[in-house]
């Protein structure tokens, strides 16, 4: 067994000065019991806790590193950087050499907006669309997660999820009447919606593939029918690929399922590990963003230059010829290793998978929507993340959270896990 008593101590001293002992919830290992990791050091694929403990890691920050950790090249880069400074306040060429590489990788967007988090760039998307349409409404998806501004903590996905708690005590009613929640892959429910509301609706924003209630994938068409919608009504399209950009596909879902939508998030991959969040769209919405026009936002580290240099590094390794096909490929592996593992250890399971990023679910039915993904046996997830820990694989600790695959991963990493998959199925 392995022994956990320096996090544990690390966690008390905590738990007196810091909400929870975490600044953010899901990493308080609430979800799976037991107290969180306390992480040293990672390279690579690896993590290693405060007992020198390590493990192969699919949490990879959440989806950021899929370089893996400490990649060379971003590391150099940055030791490079630090000694320029840190924070200027001022403008400087890598904000413009960042959201270069990031127009070119994602052509539905003219301009784009460095932030630092998924959580402004979504809102601020949403008050650009509210001021582009003068219009009020929002429509989101039960389980998607969009970050925590008050708006969106409406059947909130991840963490709000995780926690059962739909509605975040603290937000105003008045805000969260202005926001609908709808099922996910429901077009009935979404065409009903928009034919009775569309006047009132400045946007929908949706994960394409929603990563914060595991892994579930739009169904065919729901997607098209989404964009139809919203043109015929005027209504602005977000897409929040803050977690499946640079992860569904190099251009992100977008890409993948040959949707333009009206306006992206972004965040994770693109700040390589630091804070970066960024939001863009069509040249006739953005121009609307202060100080070229009246919607306004703004960041004192937005564009900080250490978090342009890792975004860089890390978007134009990942740019190389090959490289996200590589990743994909070692997704698919694990896919096949997993999905094998089960049957032979005769689990009732199913996984999903989009480009580099995957969830396995503790249930026999088709997993679609947030009410199927909650059909899971949270019980049997927690039992297989913990003996999953013990036998040194770092698994999200939730079952309505997706795994990230990097390059870093070995085949050897993923055959061990596969192993270790099977011996925790034929435990539990
Ligand atoms: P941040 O504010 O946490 O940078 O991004 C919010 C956000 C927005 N949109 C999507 C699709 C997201 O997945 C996220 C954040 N994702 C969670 C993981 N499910 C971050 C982990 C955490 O909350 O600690």
């Amino acid at each position: 067994m392995r022994n956990f008593n320096s996090s544990r101590t690390l966690f008390n001293k905590a738990l007196a000065v810091i909400p929870g002992g975490v600044n953010s919830p899901v990493r308080a290992f609430r979800a799976v019991g037991g107290d969180p990791l306390f992480i040293e050091r990672a390279k690579g694929p690896k993590i290693y806790d405060a007992d020198g403990n390590s493990y192969i890691d699919y949490v990879l920050s959440w989806g950021p590193m899929i370089l893996g950790h400490a990649h060379p090249k971003v590391t150099a880069a940055l030791k490079k950087a630090v000694d320029k400074g840190t924070s200027y306040g001022a403008p400087t060429s890598l904000e413009t050499e960042l959201a270069e590489l990031v127009l070119k990788a994602y052509p539905s967007m003219d301009k784009v907006r460095m932030v630092n988090s998924g959580t402004e760039a979504t809102m601020s998307a949403i008050r650009l669309a509210r001021g582009f349409t003068g219009r009020d409404k929002i429509i989101k998806f039960e389980g998607c997660y969009h970050g925590h501004a008050d708006g969106l903590l409406v059947k909130a996905g991840s963490g709000a999820t995780t926690f059962g708690v739909p509605d975040s005590p603290g937000v105003p009613k008045s805000y969260a009447k202005n926001t609908i929640t709808l099922p996910f892959n429901d077009v009935r429910a979404l065409k009903e919606t928009i034919r009775k509301e569309w006047r009132s609706i400045a946007c929908v924003i949706t994960e394409p593939v929603v990563g914060n209630i595991g892994c579930v994938l739009p169904r065919p068409g729901f997607l098209d029918a989404l964009r139809e919608l919203t043109t015929k009504h005027g209504i602005v399209l977000i897409f929040d690929e803050v977690m499946t950009g640079f992860r569904v596909s190099f251009g992100g879902a977008q890409a993948r399922y040959g949707i333009r939508p009206d306006m992206t998030c972004l965040g994770k991959v693109i700040g390589g590990g630091l804070p970066v969040g960024a939001y863009g769209g069509k040249k006739e919405i953005m121009k609307m963003v202060s100080p070229e026009g009246p919607v306004y936002q703004a960041g004192t580290l937005s564009g900080n230059p250490l978090a342009m240099t890792a975004g860089i590094e890390t978007i134009r390794e990942l740019s190389k010829t090959g490289t996200f096909r590589k990743i994909e490929k070692k997704s698919v592996a694990l896919e096949k290793g997993l999905v094998d593992a089960a049957k032979r250890a005769g689990a009732k399971t199913r996984f999903y998978r989009a480009g580099t990023m995957f969830c396995t679910y503790f249930t026999d039915k088709e997993v679609y929507n947030y009410a199927t993904a909650k059909t899971s046996d949270t019980r049997k997830f927690s039992a297989f993340f913990s003996e999953m820990l013990q036998q040194g694989v770092n698994l999200a600790p939730s079952q309505f959270e997706a795994g990230f695959m990097s390059l870093a991963h070995s085949d050897r990493d993923i055959e061990r896990t596969v192993q270790a998959a099977y011996k925790a199925l034929k435990k539990i």
